[in-house]
Protein backbone atom coordinates (compact mmCIF):
# COMPACT_ATOMS: atom_id res chain seq x y z
CA UNK A 1 0.00 0.00 0.00
CA UNK A 2 1.62 3.44 -0.73
CA UNK A 3 0.86 6.50 1.36
CA UNK A 4 -1.61 7.61 -0.40
CA UNK A 5 -3.87 4.37 -0.36
CA UNK A 6 -3.08 4.38 3.19
CA UNK A 7 -4.61 8.02 4.18
CA UNK A 8 -7.59 7.35 2.20
CA UNK A 9 -7.81 3.51 3.95
CA UNK A 10 -7.37 5.34 6.96
CA UNK A 11 -10.31 7.79 6.42
CA UNK A 12 -12.38 4.86 5.64
CA UNK A 13 -11.59 3.32 8.97
CA UNK A 14 -11.50 6.19 11.16
CA UNK A 15 -14.28 8.36 11.72
CA UNK A 16 -12.38 11.71 11.06
CA UNK A 17 -12.14 14.69 13.78
CA UNK A 18 -13.15 17.62 11.91
CA UNK A 19 -12.68 21.51 12.62
CA UNK A 20 -13.79 21.58 16.15
CA UNK A 21 -16.43 24.99 16.91
CA UNK A 22 -15.79 26.74 20.22
CA UNK A 23 -18.92 25.56 21.34
CA UNK A 24 -17.39 21.96 20.71
CA UNK A 25 -14.54 22.84 22.83
CA UNK A 26 -16.46 23.40 25.96
CA UNK A 27 -17.62 19.79 25.57
CA UNK A 28 -15.83 16.23 24.88
CA UNK A 29 -13.69 15.28 22.09
CA UNK A 30 -15.59 13.25 19.68
CA UNK A 31 -14.28 9.78 20.45
CA UNK A 32 -12.48 8.76 16.52
CA UNK A 33 -13.34 4.88 16.16
CA UNK A 34 -11.53 2.59 13.93
CA UNK A 35 -12.98 -0.64 12.86
CA UNK A 36 -9.86 -1.91 10.39
CA UNK A 37 -6.99 -4.01 11.52
CA UNK A 38 -4.80 -2.66 8.67
CA UNK A 39 -1.61 -1.23 9.30
CA UNK A 40 -2.36 2.76 9.37
CA UNK A 41 -0.39 5.19 8.07
CA UNK A 42 1.81 7.37 9.72
CA UNK A 43 -0.07 10.20 11.38
CA UNK A 44 1.67 13.18 10.40
CA UNK A 45 1.07 15.83 13.54
CA UNK A 46 -0.96 18.88 12.23
CA UNK A 47 -0.82 20.89 14.92
CA UNK A 48 0.90 21.27 18.41
CA UNK A 49 4.75 20.54 18.41
CA UNK A 50 6.36 18.72 15.61
CA UNK A 51 7.67 14.89 15.89
CA UNK A 52 8.46 11.66 13.29
CA UNK A 53 5.50 9.82 13.68
CA UNK A 54 5.55 5.65 14.87
CA UNK A 55 3.73 3.32 13.04
CA UNK A 56 1.94 0.90 15.18
CA UNK A 57 1.76 -2.69 13.71
CA UNK A 58 -2.26 -3.03 12.35
CA UNK A 59 -3.06 -0.44 14.46
CA UNK A 60 -3.41 3.25 14.56
CA UNK A 61 -2.70 6.68 16.28
CA UNK A 62 -5.69 8.65 17.88
CA UNK A 63 -6.35 12.00 16.69
CA UNK A 64 -6.44 14.95 19.05
CA UNK A 65 -7.94 18.32 19.56
CA UNK A 66 -5.79 21.25 21.00
CA UNK A 67 -8.05 23.09 23.35
CA UNK A 68 -5.51 25.95 24.78
CA UNK A 69 -2.65 25.02 24.69
CA UNK A 70 -3.85 21.17 25.99
CA UNK A 71 -4.12 18.23 23.79
CA UNK A 72 -7.11 16.47 24.44
CA UNK A 73 -7.84 12.69 22.96
CA UNK A 74 -10.98 10.70 23.83
CA UNK A 75 -10.58 7.09 24.76
CA UNK A 76 -13.56 4.86 25.02
CA UNK A 77 -13.56 1.44 26.86
CA UNK A 78 -15.71 -0.57 25.15
CA UNK A 79 -16.56 -4.22 23.97
CA UNK A 80 -15.05 -4.40 20.61
CA UNK A 81 -14.60 -7.42 17.34
CA UNK A 82 -10.92 -7.73 16.36
CA UNK A 83 -10.11 -10.04 13.31
CA UNK A 84 -6.68 -12.01 14.95
CA UNK A 85 -6.21 -13.33 11.78
CA UNK A 86 -8.33 -13.92 8.56
CA UNK A 87 -10.75 -16.16 9.14
CA UNK A 88 -10.84 -15.53 13.31
CA UNK A 89 -13.25 -12.91 14.83
CA UNK A 90 -12.81 -12.23 18.59
CA UNK A 91 -15.32 -10.94 20.42
CA UNK A 92 -12.81 -8.76 23.07
CA UNK A 93 -12.87 -5.19 24.88
CA UNK A 94 -10.54 -3.14 23.82
CA UNK A 95 -10.53 1.06 23.26
CA UNK A 96 -12.35 3.08 20.11
CA UNK A 97 -13.58 0.32 18.33
CA UNK A 98 -10.02 -1.90 18.55
CA UNK A 99 -7.98 -4.44 20.85
CA UNK A 100 -5.14 -2.94 21.56
CA UNK A 101 -6.16 0.86 21.21
CA UNK A 102 -5.10 3.96 19.86
CA UNK A 103 -1.47 4.45 20.10
CA UNK A 104 -1.22 7.76 21.78
CA UNK A 105 1.45 10.36 20.75
CA UNK A 106 2.95 13.28 22.21
CA UNK A 107 5.70 15.48 22.91
CA UNK A 108 8.06 16.00 26.32
CA UNK A 109 6.30 18.60 27.58
CA UNK A 110 2.73 18.60 26.33
CA UNK A 111 0.35 19.25 28.72
CA UNK A 112 -2.43 16.11 28.11
CA UNK A 113 -6.20 15.96 28.88
CA UNK A 114 -7.62 12.42 28.49
CA UNK A 115 -11.18 11.41 28.33
CA UNK A 116 -11.96 7.82 29.33
CA UNK A 117 -15.52 6.62 28.89
CA UNK A 118 -16.57 3.45 30.40
CA UNK A 119 -18.62 1.43 27.98
CA UNK A 120 -17.76 -2.04 29.69
CA UNK A 121 -20.23 -4.10 31.92
CA UNK A 122 -18.27 -3.00 34.89
CA UNK A 123 -16.01 -0.57 36.63
CA UNK A 124 -12.46 0.57 34.47
CA UNK A 125 -10.04 2.66 35.33
CA UNK A 126 -7.14 3.52 33.17
CA UNK A 127 -2.86 3.05 34.83
CA UNK A 128 -0.60 5.28 32.81
CA UNK A 129 1.97 3.08 32.27
CA UNK A 130 5.36 4.06 33.12
CA UNK A 131 4.53 8.11 33.23
CA UNK A 132 5.82 10.67 35.85
CA UNK A 133 2.40 12.36 36.84
CA UNK A 134 0.16 14.13 40.02
CA UNK A 135 -0.62 10.54 42.49
CA UNK A 136 -4.37 11.07 41.52
CA UNK A 137 -3.73 10.63 37.85
CA UNK A 138 -1.78 7.09 38.14
CA UNK A 139 -5.12 5.23 37.65
CA UNK A 140 -5.29 2.34 40.43
CA UNK A 141 -8.60 2.16 40.92
CA UNK A 142 -9.05 2.17 44.75
CA UNK A 143 -5.64 3.98 45.40
CA UNK A 144 -5.54 6.85 43.20
CA UNK A 145 -9.19 7.28 42.30
CA UNK A 146 -12.81 5.96 42.30
CA UNK A 147 -13.58 3.29 39.33
CA UNK A 148 -15.29 5.10 36.41
CA UNK A 149 -18.93 3.16 36.86
CA UNK A 150 -20.55 1.98 33.83
CA UNK A 151 -21.50 4.62 31.27
CA UNK A 152 -19.35 8.04 32.92
CA UNK A 153 -16.93 9.58 31.67
CA UNK A 154 -13.74 10.36 33.85
CA UNK A 155 -10.73 13.22 33.05
CA UNK A 156 -6.92 12.53 33.11
CA UNK A 157 -4.62 15.56 32.50
CA UNK A 158 -0.92 15.64 33.06
CA UNK A 159 2.37 16.71 31.34
CA UNK A 160 3.87 14.01 29.66
CA UNK A 161 7.81 15.21 31.33
CA UNK A 162 9.74 12.60 29.76
CA UNK A 163 10.68 11.25 26.73
CA UNK A 164 10.05 7.21 26.02
CA UNK A 165 8.46 4.15 25.25
CA UNK A 166 4.82 3.46 27.60
CA UNK A 167 1.84 1.52 28.02
CA UNK A 168 -1.73 2.09 29.12
CA UNK A 169 -4.05 -0.73 30.46
CA UNK A 170 -6.86 -0.44 33.10
CA UNK A 171 -5.65 -0.16 37.10
CA UNK A 172 -9.57 -2.46 37.77
CA UNK A 173 -10.15 -5.75 37.62
CA UNK A 174 -7.03 -6.20 35.80
CA UNK A 175 -6.81 -9.54 35.48
CA UNK A 176 -10.41 -9.58 33.52
CA UNK A 177 -9.27 -6.50 31.56
CA UNK A 178 -6.31 -7.26 30.43
CA UNK A 179 -7.30 -11.06 29.25
CA UNK A 180 -9.90 -9.64 27.23
CA UNK A 181 -7.33 -7.15 25.27
CA UNK A 182 -7.32 -4.14 27.12
CA UNK A 183 -4.37 -1.98 26.71
CA UNK A 184 -2.39 0.52 24.41
CA UNK A 185 0.54 2.16 23.23
CA UNK A 186 1.75 5.61 24.12
CA UNK A 187 5.06 7.26 23.03
CA UNK A 188 6.66 10.52 23.94
CA UNK A 189 8.61 11.90 21.92
CA UNK A 190 11.76 14.06 22.50
CA UNK A 191 11.04 17.69 22.69
CA UNK A 192 14.49 18.63 21.15
CA UNK A 193 17.14 17.05 19.93
CA UNK A 194 18.41 14.05 22.59
CA UNK A 195 21.31 12.97 22.93
CA UNK A 196 20.44 9.53 23.77
CA UNK A 197 17.47 9.64 21.05
CA UNK A 198 18.17 9.16 17.62
CA UNK A 199 16.39 9.99 14.34
CA UNK A 200 15.01 6.76 13.56
CA UNK A 201 14.10 6.65 9.70
CA UNK A 202 11.17 4.04 10.64
CA UNK A 203 9.49 3.55 13.51
CA UNK A 204 7.69 0.74 14.53
CA UNK A 205 5.55 0.00 17.93
CA UNK A 206 3.60 -2.91 18.82
CA UNK A 207 2.15 -4.65 22.04
CA UNK A 208 2.81 -8.72 23.05
CA UNK A 209 -0.78 -9.74 24.59
CA UNK A 210 -1.79 -13.31 24.68
CA UNK A 211 -5.31 -15.14 24.59
CA UNK A 212 -6.95 -18.23 25.70
CA UNK A 213 -9.97 -18.66 23.33
CA UNK A 214 -11.16 -22.25 22.22
CA UNK A 215 -11.64 -24.06 19.41
CA UNK A 216 -15.00 -22.30 17.99
CA UNK A 217 -15.97 -19.84 20.39
CA UNK A 218 -15.14 -16.27 19.92
CA UNK A 219 -14.49 -14.88 23.99
CA UNK A 220 -11.13 -15.17 25.82
CA UNK A 221 -11.54 -17.52 28.80
CA UNK A 222 -10.60 -14.64 31.33
CA UNK A 223 -9.44 -17.10 34.14
CA UNK A 224 -5.84 -18.58 32.36
CA UNK A 225 -3.32 -17.98 34.13
CA UNK A 226 -0.49 -19.16 31.78
CA UNK A 227 -1.71 -21.67 28.94
CA UNK A 228 -3.02 -19.23 26.38
CA UNK A 229 -3.44 -20.34 23.14
CA UNK A 230 -3.27 -17.49 21.10
CA UNK A 231 0.07 -15.51 21.43
CA UNK A 232 -0.34 -12.13 19.41
CA UNK A 233 1.48 -9.06 18.24
CA UNK A 234 -1.00 -6.33 18.84
CA UNK A 235 -4.06 -8.86 19.12
CA UNK A 236 -3.14 -10.36 15.85
CA UNK A 237 -1.78 -14.12 15.27
CA UNK A 238 0.59 -14.98 12.04
CA UNK A 239 0.06 -14.93 9.18
CA UNK A 240 -2.64 -12.00 10.36
CA UNK A 241 0.90 -9.54 11.33
CA UNK A 242 1.84 -7.36 9.04
CA UNK A 243 5.76 -7.08 7.74
CA UNK A 244 7.89 -4.58 8.50
CA UNK A 245 8.76 -2.92 5.57
CA UNK A 246 11.61 -0.90 5.21
CA UNK A 247 14.58 0.65 2.85
CA UNK A 248 17.83 -0.91 2.60
CA UNK A 249 20.26 1.57 4.68
CA UNK A 250 17.48 2.48 7.09
CA UNK A 251 17.87 3.12 11.20
CA UNK A 252 14.89 1.13 12.15
CA UNK A 253 13.48 1.50 15.82
CA UNK A 254 10.59 -1.35 16.81
CA UNK A 255 9.50 -0.44 20.24
CA UNK A 256 7.76 -3.23 22.47
CA UNK A 257 5.31 -3.59 25.11
CA UNK A 258 4.65 -6.91 27.08
CA UNK A 259 1.29 -7.36 28.60
CA UNK A 260 1.16 -10.73 28.76
CA UNK A 261 1.37 -13.49 31.72
CA UNK A 262 5.13 -14.56 31.03
CA UNK A 263 8.61 -12.89 29.45
CA UNK A 264 9.04 -13.52 25.48
CA UNK A 265 12.76 -13.54 23.97
CA UNK A 266 12.30 -11.21 21.13
CA UNK A 267 14.84 -12.66 18.19
CA UNK A 268 15.72 -10.69 14.53
CA UNK A 269 17.19 -12.52 11.66
CA UNK A 270 20.00 -10.96 10.00
CA UNK A 271 20.65 -8.46 11.80
CA UNK A 272 21.87 -7.20 15.22
CA UNK A 273 20.27 -4.62 17.12
CA UNK A 274 20.93 -2.67 20.31
CA UNK A 275 18.26 -1.73 23.15
CA UNK A 276 18.54 1.98 22.95
CA UNK A 277 15.37 2.51 25.59
CA UNK A 278 13.33 0.48 28.18
CA UNK A 279 10.23 1.75 30.36
CA UNK A 280 13.12 3.94 32.47
CA UNK A 281 13.31 6.33 29.04
CA UNK A 282 16.30 6.20 26.60
CA UNK A 283 19.47 4.11 27.30
CA UNK A 284 22.76 6.00 27.82
CA UNK A 285 25.08 4.69 24.61
CA UNK A 286 27.90 2.83 26.90
CA UNK A 287 25.52 0.69 28.36
CA UNK A 288 24.18 -0.61 25.12
CA UNK A 289 25.59 -3.83 23.41
CA UNK A 290 24.73 -6.07 20.10
CA UNK A 291 22.38 -8.80 20.52
CA UNK A 292 19.78 -10.50 18.21
CA UNK A 293 17.33 -11.60 21.11
CA UNK A 294 15.59 -9.26 23.62
CA UNK A 295 13.57 -11.14 26.15
CA UNK A 296 10.49 -8.97 27.68
CA UNK A 297 9.33 -9.31 30.98
CA UNK A 298 5.67 -8.91 31.94
CA UNK A 299 5.59 -5.18 32.17
CA UNK A 300 8.33 -4.08 30.31
CA UNK A 301 8.70 -2.34 27.39
CA UNK A 302 11.87 -2.46 25.10
CA UNK A 303 12.60 -0.43 22.20
CA UNK A 304 15.70 -1.74 19.60
CA UNK A 305 17.42 -0.13 16.99
CA UNK A 306 19.59 -1.36 14.62
CA UNK A 307 20.43 -0.59 10.43
CA UNK A 308 18.73 -2.62 8.23
CA UNK A 309 21.73 -3.06 5.95
CA UNK A 310 20.69 -6.68 4.69
CA UNK A 311 18.49 -7.02 1.84
CA UNK A 312 15.70 -9.80 2.54
CA UNK A 313 12.94 -11.33 4.31
CA UNK A 314 13.85 -11.65 7.79
CA UNK A 315 12.23 -13.48 10.03
CA UNK A 316 11.02 -11.17 13.58
CA UNK A 317 9.21 -13.70 16.03
CA UNK A 318 9.33 -14.65 19.90
CA UNK A 319 11.70 -17.71 20.30
CA UNK A 320 9.62 -19.41 22.53
CA UNK A 321 8.59 -22.33 19.57
CA UNK A 322 5.16 -22.91 21.56
CA UNK A 323 4.42 -18.66 20.82
CA UNK A 324 4.49 -19.23 17.46
CA UNK A 325 1.64 -21.77 17.10
CA UNK A 326 -1.93 -20.98 16.69
CA UNK A 327 -4.47 -22.65 18.67
CA UNK A 328 -3.53 -26.30 19.80
CA UNK A 329 -4.22 -28.56 22.66
CA UNK A 330 -0.90 -28.80 24.59
CA UNK A 331 -1.72 -32.54 25.99
CA UNK A 332 -1.77 -33.95 22.44
CA UNK A 333 0.57 -37.48 23.01
CA UNK A 334 4.14 -37.10 20.99
CA UNK A 335 3.83 -39.00 17.52
CA UNK A 336 6.99 -38.88 16.24
CA UNK A 337 8.57 -42.42 15.69
CA UNK A 338 4.77 -43.84 16.25
CA UNK A 339 3.31 -45.32 12.97
CA UNK A 340 -0.19 -44.85 13.99
CA UNK A 341 -1.70 -45.03 10.42
CA UNK A 342 -3.37 -48.24 10.76
CA UNK A 343 -5.37 -47.04 14.18
CA UNK A 344 -6.17 -43.85 12.75
CA UNK A 345 -8.06 -45.73 9.95
CA UNK A 346 -10.11 -47.73 12.68
CA UNK A 347 -10.65 -44.82 14.76
CA UNK A 348 -11.46 -43.01 11.97
CA UNK A 349 -14.60 -45.70 11.37
CA UNK A 350 -15.92 -44.58 14.38
CA UNK A 351 -15.36 -40.78 14.68
CA UNK A 352 -14.81 -39.73 11.01
CA UNK A 353 -12.87 -36.24 11.61
CA UNK A 354 -10.28 -38.63 13.95
CA UNK A 355 -6.71 -36.91 13.50
CA UNK A 356 -3.47 -37.06 15.45
CA UNK A 357 -0.73 -35.27 15.41
CA UNK A 358 1.83 -35.81 12.90
CA UNK A 359 4.25 -39.34 13.52
CA UNK A 360 7.13 -37.41 11.61
CA UNK A 361 7.18 -34.57 13.46
CA UNK A 362 4.21 -31.64 13.20
CA UNK A 363 5.69 -30.46 9.78
CA UNK A 364 2.78 -33.40 8.60
CA UNK A 365 0.27 -30.85 10.24
CA UNK A 366 0.60 -27.73 7.90
CA UNK A 367 0.06 -28.89 4.59
CA UNK A 368 -2.85 -31.35 6.22
CA UNK A 369 -6.38 -30.13 4.82
CA UNK A 370 -7.69 -30.08 8.37
CA UNK A 371 -11.68 -29.59 8.73
CA UNK A 372 -11.28 -26.58 11.41
CA UNK A 373 -14.32 -25.23 13.78
CA UNK A 374 -15.58 -21.75 12.24
CA UNK A 375 -13.69 -18.77 13.87
CA UNK A 376 -10.45 -21.18 14.40
CA UNK A 377 -7.18 -20.53 13.21
CA UNK A 378 -4.77 -23.01 11.43
CA UNK A 379 -1.87 -24.20 14.26
CA UNK A 380 0.38 -23.44 11.81
CA UNK A 381 0.14 -21.55 9.02
CA UNK A 382 1.75 -18.60 6.71
CA UNK A 383 2.99 -19.59 2.68
CA UNK A 384 5.81 -18.01 1.72
CA UNK A 385 7.17 -18.21 -1.97
CA UNK A 386 9.08 -21.84 -1.37
CA UNK A 387 6.04 -23.76 0.44
CA UNK A 388 4.80 -23.23 4.15
CA UNK A 389 5.99 -21.12 6.39
CA UNK A 390 4.48 -23.43 9.23
CA UNK A 391 4.19 -20.61 11.61
CA UNK A 392 1.37 -18.96 13.83
CA UNK A 393 1.20 -17.04 16.88
CA UNK A 394 4.17 -14.23 17.37
CA UNK A 395 5.63 -14.32 14.09
CA UNK A 396 6.26 -11.49 11.20
CA UNK A 397 9.10 -10.25 8.93
CA UNK A 398 11.47 -7.49 8.58
CA UNK A 399 11.39 -6.89 4.93
CA UNK A 400 14.45 -4.91 3.56
CA UNK A 401 14.56 -3.64 -0.03
CA UNK A 402 17.25 -1.36 -2.10
CA UNK A 403 13.97 -0.07 -3.78
CA UNK A 404 11.54 0.75 -0.76
CA UNK A 405 11.14 4.68 -0.77
CA UNK A 406 11.58 6.67 1.77
CA UNK A 407 7.63 6.86 3.80
CA UNK A 408 6.59 3.71 1.65
CA UNK A 409 5.08 1.28 4.07
CA UNK A 410 3.98 -0.96 1.82
CA UNK A 411 4.93 -4.84 1.61
CA UNK A 412 7.24 -5.29 -1.00
CA UNK A 413 6.23 -8.95 -1.61
CA UNK A 414 8.72 -11.74 -1.51
CA UNK A 415 12.44 -11.35 -1.75
CA UNK A 416 14.40 -12.87 -4.73
CA UNK A 417 17.59 -14.23 -3.91
CA UNK A 418 20.24 -13.76 -6.24
CA UNK A 419 21.29 -16.73 -7.84
CA UNK A 420 23.66 -18.70 -6.19
CA UNK A 421 22.86 -17.50 -2.39
CA UNK A 422 20.22 -19.91 -1.70
CA UNK A 423 20.72 -23.24 0.29
CA UNK A 424 20.74 -25.95 -2.21
CA UNK A 425 20.79 -29.83 -2.66
CA UNK A 426 23.22 -31.92 -2.46
CA UNK A 427 23.00 -34.05 -5.11
CA UNK A 428 26.81 -35.86 -4.71
CA UNK A 429 27.23 -39.25 -3.00
CA UNK A 430 27.59 -39.19 0.42
CA UNK A 431 30.16 -40.89 2.61
CA UNK A 432 29.33 -43.60 5.40
CA UNK A 433 29.44 -41.80 8.53
CA UNK A 434 32.16 -43.55 11.00
CA UNK A 435 29.13 -43.27 13.75
CA UNK A 436 27.61 -46.56 11.83
CA UNK A 437 30.51 -48.67 12.82
CA UNK A 438 28.79 -49.45 16.03
CA UNK A 439 25.54 -50.42 14.34
CA UNK A 440 27.34 -52.94 12.04
CA UNK A 441 29.07 -54.09 14.82
CA UNK A 442 25.28 -54.24 16.88
CA UNK A 443 24.38 -56.19 13.51
CA UNK A 444 27.64 -59.01 13.63
CA UNK A 445 29.58 -57.37 10.97
CA UNK A 446 33.02 -57.92 11.72
CA UNK A 447 35.03 -54.60 12.96
CA UNK A 448 38.08 -53.24 11.30
CA UNK A 449 39.83 -53.04 14.62
CA UNK A 450 42.87 -51.25 13.44
CA UNK A 451 40.57 -48.63 11.84
CA UNK A 452 40.34 -45.42 14.53
CA UNK A 453 37.08 -44.19 15.07
CA UNK A 454 38.07 -40.88 14.07
CA UNK A 455 41.02 -39.44 13.05
CA UNK A 456 42.12 -36.35 14.80
CA UNK A 457 45.27 -34.11 14.22
CA UNK A 458 46.09 -32.34 17.12
CA UNK A 459 49.26 -29.97 16.96
CA UNK A 460 50.88 -27.98 20.22
CA UNK A 461 50.61 -24.73 20.34
CA UNK A 462 53.98 -23.28 20.10
CA UNK A 463 55.13 -21.85 23.46
CA UNK A 464 55.28 -18.65 24.52
CA UNK A 465 58.45 -16.32 24.65
CA UNK A 466 57.50 -15.84 28.27
CA UNK A 467 55.44 -18.15 30.21
CA UNK A 468 53.43 -17.01 33.16
CU1 LIG B 1 6.68 -15.62 23.48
Amino acid sequence: MNRRDFISGAALGAVAVAGVSKVALAALPEPAIMTSPETAPPRLPGNGRPYNPVVTLNGWTAPWRMNNGVKEFHLVAEPVEREIAPGMVARLWGYNGQSPGPTIEVVEGDRVRLFVTNRLPEPTSIHWHGQRLPNGMDGVAGLNQKAIPVGRTFVYEFVARRPGTFMYHPHADEMVQMAMGMMGFWVTHPRQKHEWISEADRDFCFLLNAYDIDPASVVPKINTMLDFNLWTFNSRAFPGIDSFNVRLGDRVRIRVGNLTMTNHPIHLHGHEFEVTGTDGGPTPPGSRWPEVTSDIAVGQMRQVEFIADAEGDWAFHCHKSHHTMNPMGHDVPTMIGVDHRGLVGRIQNLVPEYMVMGERGMADMKDMQMMLPEETLAMMAGFGPHGPIGMGGMFTMLKVRRGQRPGDYSDPGWYQQPAGTQAYEWTGSLPDPQRFAAERLHRGEVPDLNRPALEMQVRKPAPAAHSH
